[in-house]
């Protein structure tokens, strides 16, 4: 036994550090101040210490025995092209061990648009598979069991026609809607904030969201009704803190939609289900998880239900694709083995690891092998399931446990403050707070203040392009139509008008079930678009109208030489002109991540740029009327969602047609090596793929500005 104490330590670490040692102090982006060393001291008092397993308030798990009883399941996010080759590739997956589906659907349907619509052109099997009825979901699920597989959908905007599809599709199956088991994503708030595959306003969608809580409670008891989710906060930039603080919130909020709704707590409060994002801060995620636990259980209690499943927050985790790198990809391997062991001892239901190339595109077989075998790895062989929490009872991760949900109750109260997250949401603090999170995030790492290998630091010479998966969606959209085409002539017209007559009565009156009347519509083979704009023409669509945060990107910056000769050489410019240069940052089709876009709005406000942020599902004829309006010099595309070879050429012809050909056009975002030569040749003026420094790429359009100005 040593008697050594604290005092102790700290005298000598000074010693060995000829300095304090509270210069190792580490300031994370949350705000909390880490320290080099944590002790029994920091562990008094500490009431959620004593809690068991399977027990609230569940920090150490929801189940009593965890993985040693039953491992997590192995849950991999796909989807790609058309429902015959998703199908394929689920159930290669399922044969080579994956676990349990997890479908990702292109933008297109997301938005409850068909693949025939002229919205969608540069969308269709990009992203995510293309679905337009049940007659898609039959040939999606194909030879898998939907009584023994579970199936998560990510689905938000157009929830109400894909979960009536699928039920149909059970049904056709000879599979019961009570035999149906998985999760549906339904978790709208987060998209009003971040996501943005909404379509209509607010309200309607959390009625929509209580409808399908109100029909899985009494139809369905295995599924579980939504995925509530911060993992596109963290996505999208959000500090730990404010993840797990907007999410829980929301979760709050949608108990309290249901409750409205005239159900009661313990109906469905089991079938509630989480999903957060596991970056690279290794023991402070495992801890998130454990806070999450705790906080859940802190708000449920407030509603009292009488079930213990009803405190218990279960959760999917997806390590992060934030930290995928385009740079020296295969480094992506390795990060992702650290969060999916960080997801594990925070002890996640679920998990998803990304693959290799998700940062660049969708996965290869080759990536998504790796990325599967990195979860069957840690299952069978680490001998990490055998124990349950082993973190619990360390110094370090209970104390983070505790500050973490300390911080987060804090900010969860002052949205409590404001009425509740609808209400904060219609406000804007979350968005505003995770969007200057987001750009004080850039800015450390152009600083190199933050450290990613193979990007700031120990970059290659000579980066060799990896084997990426190209979808052609020009062919699948041919296929979808041809499909759609079909569908409409087989199916009986008036059963059709009728369902969707009633659907759209429901929506108006607010009586019935909004997703009851929409399975009848899916049975008669109502599509995906048909079903949505019956509730389009009653609710409306949402629209957002884009603000950006300005002076905290250039605050990091103040003092810095480099900085200063850039925004020198701008006001020159602009002297010289006699204007100064404005830009239009452009979202094309129905891509929605507008993180990157919003962060190169907000930079190059602050470098001296006028910048117009252009609102979100453009089409490149809209973008370009607003180019023109605006009288920009350059228009910004960014695209994370695989549609620039399609809408980026449209965008250059669409200025030419207005007259405008002298505006340059650069393209910036998730874009593959392999498209560059493709894009400059259409007449792109420079491409800024994944890991460009925000000021590298001002200076570079400043560049071609004054080049085209001398010309
Ligand atoms: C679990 N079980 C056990 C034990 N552990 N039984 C005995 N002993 C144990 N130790 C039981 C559970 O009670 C359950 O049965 C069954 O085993 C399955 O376990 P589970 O823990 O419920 O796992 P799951 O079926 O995989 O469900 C996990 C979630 C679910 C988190 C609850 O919501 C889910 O799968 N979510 C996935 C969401 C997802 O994939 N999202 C993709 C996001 P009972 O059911 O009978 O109780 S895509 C992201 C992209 C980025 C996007 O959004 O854009």
């Amino acid at each position: 036994m040593t008697s050594k104490t604290v005092a102790d330590w700290q005298a000598l670490a000074e010693k060995e550090l000829k300095a304090s040692p509270d210069k190792l102090v580490w300031n994370t982006p949350e705000g909390i101040p880490v320290k080099p060393i944590y002790t029994a001291e920091d562990l008094e008092g500490m009431e959620h210490l004593e809690s068991l397993p399977g027990f609230k308030p569940f920090v150490r798990g929801p189940r009593a025995t965890m993985y040693a009883g039953r491992p997590w399941t192995i849950r991999q996010y796909a989807g790609f092209s058309t429902a015959e080759e998703s199908n394929a590739f689920y159930r290669k997956a399922l044969a080579a061990g994956q676990q349990g589906v997890s479908v990702a659907f292109d933008l297109a349907t997301h938005r409850g648009y068909d693949s025939d619509h002229p919205r969608v052109l540069g969308d269709v099997g990009k992203a995510g598979v293309a679905i337009d009825s049940v007659e898609d979901m039959k040939i999606l699920f194909n030879g898998i069991p939907l009584q023994d597989i579970s199936v998560s959908m990510t689905m938000n905007g157009a929830v109400i026609p894909i979960l009536a599809n699928f039920i149909v599709t059970g049904e056709e199956q000879g599979v019961s809607r009570d035999q149906l088991s998985g999760t549906i994503q339904n978790d709208i708030l987060k998209e009003f904030m971040v996501r943005n595959t909404y379509i209509y306003p607010p309200e309607p969608s959390m009625r929509i969201i209580a409808d399908i809580i109100a029909y899985t409670a009494k139809e369905m008891p295995r599924f579980n009704s939504i995925s509530i989710s911060g993992y596109h906060m963290q996505e999208a930039g959000a500090t730990l803190t404010q993840e797990l603080a907007f999410t829980l919130a929301d979760g709050r909020e949608y108990v309290r939609a249901a409750l409205a709704r005239g159900l009661n707590v313990d109906e469905f409060a089991g079938r509630l289900s989480f999903f957060f994002a596991i970056g690279m801060n290794f023991f402070m995620e495992a801890a998130k998880l454990r806070a999450a636990r705790l906080l859940w259980s802190r708000i449920m209690e407030e509603f009292e239900p009488k079930k213990p499943g009803s405190l218990m927050l279960r959760t999917h985790c997806q390590t992060s694709g934030v930290s995928l790198q385009e740079q020296d990809p295969y480094n992506n391997v390795i990060r992702t083995a650290y969060e999916a062991l960080s997801a594990v001892l925070g002890g996640t239901q679920s998990l998803h690891t990304n693959a290799l190339d998700e940062a660049i595109a969708l996965p290869t077989e080759f990536s998504a092998r790796i990325a599967r075998n990195t979860q069957l790895i840690l299952q069978h062989e680490t001998g990490v399931t055998k124990v349950v929490d082993p973190l619990a009872g360390s110094y370090y991760v209970e104390s983070l446990t505790k500050e973490l949900a300390d911080k987060a109750w804090a900010l969860i109260e002052e949205v409590e403050a404001l009425g509740g997250m609808t209400k904060a949401v219609a406000d804007g603090l979350p968005k505003r707070l995770i969007e200057e999170a987001a750009t004080r995030r850039q800015a450390r790492v152009d600083r190199g203040e933050e450290i990613i290998v193979g990007v700031n630091k120990y970059r290659l010479e000579n980066e060799e392009p990896i084997d990426i998966l190209d979808i052609d969606n020009t062919a699948v959209r041919n296929s979808q139509i041809k499909r759609l085409e079909q569908l409409r002539r087989q199916r009986d017209p008036k059963r059709v008008e009728e369902t969707l007559a009633v659907l759209n009565k429901v929506a108006q009156t607010g009586e019935g079930n909004l997703l009851e009347a929409a399975v009848e519509a899916a049975r008669a083979r109502a599509s995906v678009g048909e079903i949505s704009d019956a509730m389009r023409s009653v609710f409306g669509d949402h629209s957002a109208v884009p603000e950006v945060v300005s002076d905290i990107y250039g605050s990091a910056y103040e003092d810095d030489p480099e900085y200063q000769t850039l925004t020198g050489r701008l006001s020159e410019f602009a002297k010289a002109t006699g204007i100064k240069p404005k830009m239009l940052v452009a979202k094309l089709g129905q891509d929605g991540h507008d993180r990157g876009a919003k962060v190169i709005a907000s930079a190059f406000g602050d470098i001296g740029f006028q910048v117009v942020a252009g609102p979100l599902f453009q089409t490149p004829e809209e973008a370009a009327s607003l180019a023109v309006s605006e009288k920009v010099q350059v228009v910004g595309m960014s695209s994370l969602a695989a549609g620039h070879k399609t809408l980026a050429p449209q965008l250059i012809e669409a200025l030419k047609a207005k007259g405008a050909q002298d505006v340059i056009v650069v393209v910036g975002g998730v874009i593959p090596r392999q498209d560059y030569q493709f894009l400059l040749a259409s007449g792109v003026a420079a491409v800024f793929g994944p890991g460009t420094n925000v000021l590298d790429a001002a200076r570079a359009i400043l560049d071609l500005m004054e080049g085209r100005r001398r010309n």
